[in-house]
C-alpha cells in the first residue's frame, strides 16, 4: 500500500501483451493508482501465478487486472486463488482475432468470477478498476466524475462540429 492507497496489479501472461496492458498502466497512473505490473502465465509459470493471487490481498493489492491471449486462462487462474475483484483482458494475439482468449476468460463456472471487458479492452480494465477502488476514495470519485464529464463535452463539441459541417 502506498499512502495508504490499495494498488492494483496488472498482470500479462507474456511481454508480448504489453502493447495492449500498457494503455492500463497508463490510466490507472493517470488517477494517481499505484501500479505493479508482471508477466506470469496460467500455463508457463503457473506456481508464481497461484503464489502471487494467493498473497495479493496481504501485498496491499486492491484489484487485480489481468491480460493474456490465446487459451487465456490467466485472469481465472488467478480468481481461483483470491477473493480480490479480478478484471479481465481477453488479448487479440491469436489466429483466432481474439474470440479465443475472451472465451476462455469470460465463460468462467459459477463461484469464480471475472469481470472481462472487450477484446484489448485495457482502458476500459482500468477505468472499472478505479471504480471499484473510488467505493472507498472520495477524492477517486471525483476524477471518475471529471473524467466523465470531459468526455461527455467531448462528445457534444462533435456533434457540434458536425453539425456545422453536415447540416450547414
Ligand atoms: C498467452 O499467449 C499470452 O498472454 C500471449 O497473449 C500469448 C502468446 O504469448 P507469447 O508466445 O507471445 O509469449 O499466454
Amino acid at each position: 500500500m502506498e499512502n495508504g492507497k490499495k494498488k492494483v496489479a496488472v498482470i500479462m501472461g507474456s511481454d508480448s501483451d504489453l502493447p495492449v496492458v500498457s494503455k492500463a498502466i497508463n490510466r490507472l497512473k493517470a488517477f494517481g493508482i499505484p501500479v505493479e505490473a508482471h508477466v506470469m502465465s496460467a500455463h508457463r509459470t503457473p506456481a508464481a501465478a497461484m503464489d502471487f493471487a494467493w498473497n495479493a490481498a496481504a501485498n496491499g493489492f486492491g484489484v487485480i487486472i489481468a491480460a493474456a491471449g490465446k487459451a487465456a486462462h490467466l485472469a481465472g487462474v488467478i480468481a481461483a486463488h483470491t477473493i480480490l475483484p479480478v478484471i479481465g483482458i481477453p488479448v487479440k494475439s491469436s489466429t483466432l482475432d481474439g474470440l479465443d482468449s475472451l472465451l476462455s476468460t469470460v465463460q468462467m463456472p459459477s463461484g469464480i468470477p471475472v469481470a472481462t471487458v472487450a477484446i484489448d479492452g485495457a482502458e476500459n480494465a482500468a477505468i472499472l478498476a478505479a471504480q471499484i477502488l473510488a467505493v472507498n476514495d472520495p477524492s477517486l470519485q471525483a476524477q471518475l466524475k471529471t473524467m466523465k464529464r470531459e468526455m461527455e463535452a467531448g462528445v457534444l463539441e462533435k456533434d457540434r462540429r458536425l453539425s456545422v459541417e453536415l447540416n450547414g
